[in-house]
């Protein structure tokens, strides 16, 4: 396969900096090597430019911290992405969630100006749902979900002109913190969430069949994968780590289940953040993470 690795160098959705070397802290963990190791052949395409919250006013009073620069760079990302050619694997690297508004549609809209129906895995310890009226905390990265469904700013549901994503395509595992406004919208949409109770009870294995299933005729399939997912025991290199998460061998059994499956057509690394880490070991873990989606095997 060929892969398409792109950075999103941006923390400006988050809370706390740091995320903006998420791609950097990849790259050290021999993300290249990993993936040509198993035969693919591997391009980087190096970073869309993000601005540097230092430069920035933070346009509180809109409710919503660095909106303009976030457009920016999401719709950056949207152009950089849709334009990939037909048969690459784009591997795109955060940054905060907020980078997946411009990847998850630049994928929609490859090859398809008008945009195409497409399945989104969203593994993450949080739903990403808030809109600007329900966030507790006005932080882009954590609304990214509910923009893609075309609620919250207008500005932001625009990105892929009229294109939006059906909720009924989404799916979302390893939820374990939803906020109180939050969890209303998300009922009210009808996104299908896997929690950590549910993982507990059912098992990565149930819980991925019910998945393709659901998503059963859709041709693209994008995995969104936050660093928060994972137990922070695992992955403590996250801005935002809540206990219970998934376990290094269930995070990998999803990926390798995915992988079997061959319908995953595209892949976002995010909030992976060396300031907070401990040796980089939060991007090595996401690394792998990356290699068992693109068919590493143990045997
Ligand atoms: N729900 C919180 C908010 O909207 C936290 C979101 N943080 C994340 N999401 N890391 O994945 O501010
Ligand atoms: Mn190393
Ligand atoms: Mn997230
Ligand atoms: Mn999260």
């Amino acid at each position: 396969m060929n892969v398409s690795i792109l950075g999103i160098p941006m923390d400006l959705g988050a809370g706390r900096r740091g995320v903006d070397m998420g791609p950097s802290a990849l790259r050290n963990a021999h993300l290249a090597t990993r993936l040509r190791e198993l035969g693919h052949t591997v391009e980087d395409l190096g970073d869309i430019a993000v601005a540097l919250p230092e430069t920035l006013d933070k346009h509180r009073e809109t409710g919503l911290v660095f909106l303009e620069p976030i457009i920016d760079a999401c719709r950056d990302a949207v152009g950089r992405v849709a334009a990939l050619p037909d048969g690459t694997f784009p591997l795109t690297l955060g940054g905060d969630h907020s980078v997946s508004m411009g990847t998850v549609t630049g994928n929609a809209l490859r090859g398809q100006p008008q945009g195409v129906r497409s399945g989104l895995i969203w593994v993450d310890a949080h739903t990403d749902y808030n809109t600007p009226q329900s966030s507790p905390s006005g932080n882009i990265h954590g609304m990214p979900v509910a923009h893609l469904t075309g609620l919250g700013d207008s500005k932001l549901t625009g990105l892929g002109g009229g294109w939006h994503m059906r909720p009924e395509d989404i799916v979302m595992i390893g939820i374990r913190s939803v906020d109180q406004r939050e969890r209303a919208l998300m009922q009210e949409a009808g996104i299908l969430a896997y929690t950590m109770k549910e993982v507990d009870q059912l098992g990565i294995t149930r819980i991925l069949d019910e998945t393709l299933e659901r998503l059963g005729g859709l041709e693209r399939l994008h995995v969104s994968f936050d660093a928060d997912a994972l137990d922070p025991s695992i992955c403590p290199g996250v801005g935002t780590p809540v206990p219970g998460g998934l376990t290094y061998r269930e995070g990998h059994l999803l990926m390798e289940l995915l992988s079997e499956s061959g319908r995953v057509t595209s892949m976002d690394i995010v909030e992976v953040n060396p300031i907070l880490d401990i040796h980089n070991q939060t991007a090595e873990v996401m690394v792998g993470m990356a290699a068992s989606l693109l068919g590493q095997r143990i045997l």
